[in-house]
């Protein structure tokens, strides 16, 4: 019997100091590492993709910088893993990466069959077709029969599956692996529309031969909350990168920007001295710097110069603010309070 006790107390001290390591690691091994290992995708303009010096680029990319600045007060000691759709998730699991920031869908089988955290959303998408302008056609309920390109391991598979399931139309997927290929495919013609996030068909139209010639259907037949994820188990983590995507929402709120934050640092406001550090308290309660919000927004703005850098109506990609305009000019980007 004695044994039997003394063999559960061990039992039970040696759990309690696995799961208080799983805890407390992956901070502790970035720190230690000195840079973080963010998972991005393979080249996907305005999200993720190096320029022509070979810098990395994109809404993606910066928040990865963010988090960087957050945890180092220097938004470039970042190591970028390029994955594609089908290697991401496994990336993630197997710690080849500290976080994916990799146009990736939040759903529910994502996060307890894959073991993953998704985070707050850093762009809410939706699935969309693109087609050649010469087909003639003004919605994807004509897509009887067409031929569609679609890549593998994506939620854009299953949604589009449904959508054609649901309103009864018969249709041919075309599935390849290879991104490039598959944008290859669809632009020589091989299948008659290509379906994917509305913010890639316009990424992708943006590097089309010639843009005109092509046009994206308005239905949009999905919800794609884009976010940034970590492995289950990890809560302290989980926080940072949460939060991290919260203080880029939190600074447009308020009003400060990479070009003001300097000046913000005086304000009267005791909203803006906690964001910014000057009364302490989320810094630590983060297991972070107290500048840890002034770092993020010095070195990379706040979400809506992100998004206006990157992907916003002054770039390629031409995209509207729509569900990424903040909730007080009705769209979805609301941080909840940092108190
Ligand atoms: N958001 C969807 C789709 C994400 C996705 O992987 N999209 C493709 C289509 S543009 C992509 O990023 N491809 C780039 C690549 O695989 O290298 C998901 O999480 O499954």
């Amino acid at each position: 019997m004695k044994v039997i006790k003394c063999f559960l107390v061990v039992l039970v001290l040696v759990l309690l100091a696995a799961s208080s390591t799983a805890l407390a690691a992956t901070l502790d091994e970035v720190r230690a590492r000195g840079e973080l290992v963010v998972g991005v995708n393979t080249g996907l303009a305005g999200f993720a993709m190096p320029d022509e010096k070979g810098v990395w680029k994109g809404l993606d990319v910066d928040t990865a910088k963010a988090i960087a600045a957050a945890v180092f007060g220097d938004a470039n000691k970042i190591k970028y893993i390029p994955l594609t759709a089908v290697q991401r998730l496994p990336a993630l699991q197997s710690k080849e990466v500290d976080v994916l920031c990799r146009n990736t869908t939040a759903t529910l089988t994502r996060e307890t069959v894959n073991g993953l955290n998704f985070v707050q959303p850093n762009y809410y998408d939706g699935q969309a077709f693109l087609i050649s302008k010469k087909m003639n056609v003004k919605s994807a309920k004509q897509l009887k029969g067409a031929t569609v390109c679609v890549l593998p391991g994506t939620t854009t598979e299953m949604n589009a599956a449904d959508f054609f399931r649901k309103i009864g139309m018969p249709w041919k997927p075309v599935v390849i692996e290879n991104n490039a290929e598959l944008n290859k495919a669809f632009f020589a013609g091989r299948c008659d529309s290509l379906t994917s996030d509305a913010s890639q068909l316009a990424a992708v139209r943006s590097v089309a031969p010639n843009p005109p010639d092509y046009i994206i259907l308005p239905e949009i037949i999905s919800k794609e909350p884009l976010s940034p994820a970590v492995r289950h188990g990890d809560d302290q983590w989980y926080d940072i990168v949460n939060w991290t995507v919260m203080a880029l929402i939190e600074a447009e709120e308020l009003d400060i920007t990479s070009a003001n934050v300097d000046e913000m640092l005086k304000s009267k406001d005791p909203q803006v001295q906690r964001f910014l550090g000057v009364s302490p308290g989320f810094g630590k309660a983060l297991g972070l710097d107290e500048k840890w919000a002034y770092n993020i927004i010095k070195q990379v703005g706040n979400y809506g110069e992100i998004f206006d850098r990157n992907v916003g109506p002054k770039t390629p990609l031409a995209l509207e603010r729509g569900l990424n305009d903040l909730w007080t000019r009705g769209g979805l980007m609301y941080a909840i309070p940092l108190r």
